[in-house]
């Protein structure tokens, strides 16, 4: 039975790929960090089949100790501070945790492997927050990175450091550059579970108004479960290596907004949302596409759920949350 190690299990895609694997007969285990993580009843509903182990990315030995439990094969390192708006705030913790944790994690595992580097393979979570200002579009493997915030900036180092761990120590290390990728699971800080909460409540008649940052700004929308495959993909290959992972469309977060209010019937949202500067950002990522070709030729990758069906998901699944929550 193969064994993987998953950071960020309490994540969106912590969930989705624990389920992935379980699937295909992994063993799973997950890092949960924290004293009493409040989250971990969530995990062992959700994901009953796996193991958790204690440790935070800020603390390599907690790490090293998780991964003798653990004892995996692959290794994925999805924790992070992940919310873009947060990193201005908390540059520093956002350095640490997002960017220094991946070379934490990255010794763990050479530590961990001992003289035999071959017996373990890892998985990065790089973004393509890493693009930042336009340079080309669509992005590719290739793209110069440009980040936009303390964020990007964490991501980027981590992904440098991820292929220095391959070209020093011969370690099987890929990293995933993800576009924006979505689902039921999306924390509600981000905009598209952020919209799609409030369009099911305002459809409901709980709410009346929306208030939102800039809505020029353009996200290749993927869904997350289609994106945790490509994970898995990446580390069956002979060799480590980079791929952009993304649907090849985009959309503004204004057409998001026709689309989710378009689907509990309303057409017209101008009275309903408004702006305000607390939802924008100091420097914005204005354009976001991804060339996926590398990953549909040799992962054999493609994306299953067009954006109007996602943001469908999204809906539906908040429709029934927020009744039930209204005890409608
Ligand atoms: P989430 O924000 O949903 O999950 C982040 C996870 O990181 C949580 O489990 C969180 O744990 C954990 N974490 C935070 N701080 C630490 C720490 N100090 N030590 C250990 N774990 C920690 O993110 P997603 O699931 O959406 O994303 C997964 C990864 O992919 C992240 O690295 C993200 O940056 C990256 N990414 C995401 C994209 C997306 O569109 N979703 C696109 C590209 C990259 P806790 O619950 O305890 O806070
Ligand atoms: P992003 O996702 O920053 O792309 O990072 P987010 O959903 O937060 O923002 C997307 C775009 O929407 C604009 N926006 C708003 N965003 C939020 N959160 N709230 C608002 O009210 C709002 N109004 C407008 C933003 O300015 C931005 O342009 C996500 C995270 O999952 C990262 O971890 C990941 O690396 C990238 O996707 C790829």
């Amino acid at each position: 039975m193969p064994r993987a190690f998953i950071t960020g299990i309490t994540g969106q895609d912590g969930l989705y790929l624990s389920e992935l694997l379980l699937r295909k007969g992994y063993e799973v285990f997950g890092l949960l960090r924290g004293q009493n993580n409040p989250k971990a009843q969530l995990v062992r509903e959700a994901v009953p089949g796996v193991r958790l182990l204690t440790g935070d990315l800020a603390d390599l030995s907690s790490l090293l100790r998780a991964l003798r439990a653990a004892q995996p094969d692959e290794i994925y390192n999805l924790g992070a501070i992940s919310y873009v708006a947060y990193s201005w705030e908390n540059a520093d913790l956002t350095t640490d945790v997002t960017g220094k944790g991946v070379l934490n994690m990255l010794e763990a595992a050479r530590l961990y492997a001992g003289d035999d580097l071959s017996r373990v393979r890892f998985y990065q979570a790089s973004s393509s927050e890493m693009f930042g200002k336009v340079q080309e579009v669509p992005q590719r493997e290739t793209t110069l990175l440009w980040p936009r915030s303390p964020y990007g900036v964490a991501k980027v180092y981590g992904h440098y450091m991820t292929i220095n761990y391959r070209e020093s120590y011969g370690l099987h290390a890929s990293s995933g550059i993800l576009f924006n990728h979505e689902s039921p699971r999306r924390g509600p800080e981000f905009v598209t579970r952020k919209v799609s909460q409030a369009v099911a409540r305002i459809a409901l008649g709980l709410q009346d108004e929306l208030v939102l940052g800039n809505l020029e700004a353009k996200r290749d929308w993927g869904f997350a479960g289609d994106y945790v495959d490509a994970m898995w993909r990446m580390l069956q290959q002979p060799e480590g290596d980079e791929y952009v992972v993304a649907t090849g469309q985009t959309h503004s977060i204004r057409d998001l907004l026709d689309v989710a209010f378009g689907y509990v019937g309303i057409d017209d949202w101008s009275s309903l949302v408004s702006q305000d500067e607390q939802f924008m950002r100091p420097a914005e990522v204005d354009l976001l596409l991804g060339d996926a070709t590398k990953a549909r030729e040799r992962l054999g990758w493609t994306p299953t759920v067009a954006f109007p069906d996602l943001v469908a998901m999204m809906i539906e699944y908040d429709l029934a949350e927020q009744r039930k929550l209204a005890g409608l």
